[in-house]
């Protein structure tokens, strides 16, 4: 099947096309649609990404894919959460990854407690009234410093005890059969697998 994807992240698309490779999973260019930002206004991973899934569908009537998802910090009582993408933004200027990063770790400095998950909510918008939704997560810990070059946003900070390793030090292959994501993404391929999968 071919899936539009919702989004703007390439990163996000490279794992997904991966996870995804029974499917074809396509961003549209600026040619097929114009300027595809839709205010993410929602209170949850999970209304955002309706919303994205939605706005997207509304424009190609099309099988469409959205992801939504973030980082929630205990210590930080769930933050950034929804506003991962932007933490530490002000008017309208966004932080980079490695800022927003090291904000992160300025905001933990004094704080014991590290532990912290990747939520990853994943929308399958078959037709306008039919979908498949799930939400996952990865449970990890906030280092006290980045460590490694692999990955994208808060992965050089996110660390997993049982492999001693930070999300960035993994292989795109390792982070895909444990990330929120690839959890998601694996539920939603079986789901499209059935009967879910075929026209109506
Ligand atoms: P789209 O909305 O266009 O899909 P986005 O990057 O703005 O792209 P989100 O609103 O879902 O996406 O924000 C997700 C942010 O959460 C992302 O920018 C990263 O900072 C962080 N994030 C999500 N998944 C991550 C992962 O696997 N590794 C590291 N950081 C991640």
């Amino acid at each position: 099947m071919t899936l539009w994807f919702a989004s703007g992240n390439t990163h996000k698309k490279t794992e997904l096309a991966a996870l995804l490779s029974g499917h074809t999973i396509k961003i549209p260019s600026e040619g097929e649609i114009l300027d595809f930002n839709p205010p993410e206004t929602g209170k949850t991973f999970l209304d955002n990404a309706f919303i994205k899934a939605q706005a997207l569908y509304h424009i190609l009537k099309e099988p469409v894919i959205a992801d939504d998802s973030g980082l929630c910090v205990d210590a930080l009582e769930g933050r950034p959460g929804i506003y991962s993408s932007r933490y530490g933004a002000r008017a309208g200027n966004t932080l980079s990854a490695s800022e927003r990063n090291a904000l992160l770790l300025q905001a933990l400095a004094d704080k014991p407690q590290r532990s912290a998950r990747f939520v990853c909510a994943m929308v399958v918008l078959l037709s306008r009234d039919r979908f498949v939704a799930v939400q996952e997560t990865l449970e990890g810990e906030i280092l006290r410093e980045a460590r490694g070059r692999g990955g994208f946003g808060y992965d050089p900070v996110f660390y997993i005890p049982r492999l001693g390793r930070t999300v960035a030090e993994l292989t795109e292959e390792e982070k895909n059969r444990i990330s929120h994501r690839g959890k998601a993404a694996r539920h939603l391929a079986a789901l499209l697998s059935t009967d879910m999968g075929n026209s109506p």
